[in-house]
């Protein structure tokens, strides 16, 4: 069996199961919201992440189907389960946002879920905002007038030109867990100053900073110190279904 038929029989028989991290408030622990996470709950490999299938279902063109039965299920599931004021976060591939149809679907699933517009954020990365810069700035658009709102996901590590990002409507950029991972260090490998000039560049646009990937109570520290209110990583909590007790926050 090849792996894209694999994927077409589990998207069949509902083998992916919605993970779900917390976005939380640095100072006091607060969530915020919580990113959907895909995973796979393969019948003979068991629990596996996107690394192991993702490229597999862009290049088959699965993805579409994958994201769709994601945003379904984890809207219906954020309607349900989340309090009123959390908002869901949830990963767009490139290839399948810049598709026409997509803001309409998207509020037909909203409508059909229960789950309001104000209460969704879209995680775009960086790289999907360069070989359509104009077609993603409709899109994108056009999801703040239905109320939905935008995050630009791994911030740092793509090619985005510091002199058209403000050109884009975002809400959210969230700081790549490459330069969290690293700050503090000593060295050429010091990232303090990469996501000191994040955070400026975020303020002066007026979009939120997440910082991804805090993992030690040094790193929250350090950005809060710096000024960034929110962030995400395994200090604060872990992807888990829903349903399963909380490892942190
Ligand atoms: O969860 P980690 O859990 O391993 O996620 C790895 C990558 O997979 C991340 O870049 C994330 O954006 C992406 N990803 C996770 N869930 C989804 C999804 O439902 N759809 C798409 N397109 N990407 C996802
Ligand atoms: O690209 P995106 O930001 O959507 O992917 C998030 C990825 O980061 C997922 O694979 C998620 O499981 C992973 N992740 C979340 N928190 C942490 C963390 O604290 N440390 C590490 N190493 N990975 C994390
Ligand atoms: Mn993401
Ligand atoms: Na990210």
């Amino acid at each position: 069996l090849t792996m894209e038929r694999e994927l077409r029989i589990a998207l069949h028989e509902n083998q992916f199961v919605p993970h779900f991290q917390p976005i939380v408030r640095l100072d006091t622990n607060q969530v915020q919201g919580y990113e959907a996470l895909i995973r796979w709950n393969h019948p003979e490999r068991g629990l596996i992440g996107p690394g192991e299938f993702l490229q597999v279902a862009e290049e088959s063109s699965n993805i579409e189907a994958i994201d769709w039965w994601m945003f379904e299920h984890s809207s219906a599931l954020a309607a349900r389960h989340f309090s009123d004021d959390r908002y869901l976060a949830l990963n767009v591939s490139a290839l399948h946002f810049r598709r026409e149809d997509f803001c309409g679907r998207l509020l037909d699933t909203l409508r059909r879920t229960g789950l309001p517009p104000s209460r969704l954020v879209i995680e775009v990365t960086e790289g999907s905002l360069l070989d359509d810069p104009e077609g993603v700035r409709d899109i994108l658009a056009t999801l703040r007038r239905d109320g939905i709102g935008a995050a630009l996901d791994d911030f740092g590590t793509g090619y985005s030109s510091l002199s058209y990002l403000h050109t884009f409507p975002l809400r959210v950029v969230k700081i790549d867990r490459s330069f969290v991972a690293r700050l503090g260090e000593p060295g050429s490998g010091n990232s303090d100053a990469v996501v000191g000039s994040i955070l400026a560049l975020a303020s002066a646009l007026g979009v939120e900073p997440v910082a991804e990937g805090i993992e030690t109570e040094a790193q929250r520290d350090r950005l809060l110190a710096m000024g960034c209110r929110f962030g995400q990583g395994y200090l604060l909590g872990r992807p888990a279904p829903l349903g399963d007790p909380p490892t942190a926050g």
